[in-house]
């Protein structure tokens, strides 16, 4: 079943920025759309949460050098 979440991320600072992030998060499996913006500080996802989650997602933001704020 799709879900779809926005999570709050810092550390992003330009266009590179963003596409690390998406580019880290379409690599996994079960992602459906990934959109950041550094702007905002907001990352957009779509994800089939019988393949992935939440913690997976924060998990690859984390690797890829960025900060997810727990602000759930
Ligand atoms: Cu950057």
């Amino acid at each position: 079943m799709t879900e779809s979440a926005s999570l709050t991320v810092t550390g992003m600072k330009c266009g590179g920025c963003e596409n690390n992030v998406t580019t880290k998060l379409k690599s996994i499996n079960g992602i459906i759309s990934a959109t950041a913006s550094s702007k905002d500080k907001l990352v957009d996802v779509e994800f089939d949460s019988q393949k992935t989650n939440l913690k997976a997602i924060a998990d690859a933001i984390t690797d890829a050098g960025y900060t997810v704020v727990d602000d759930n």
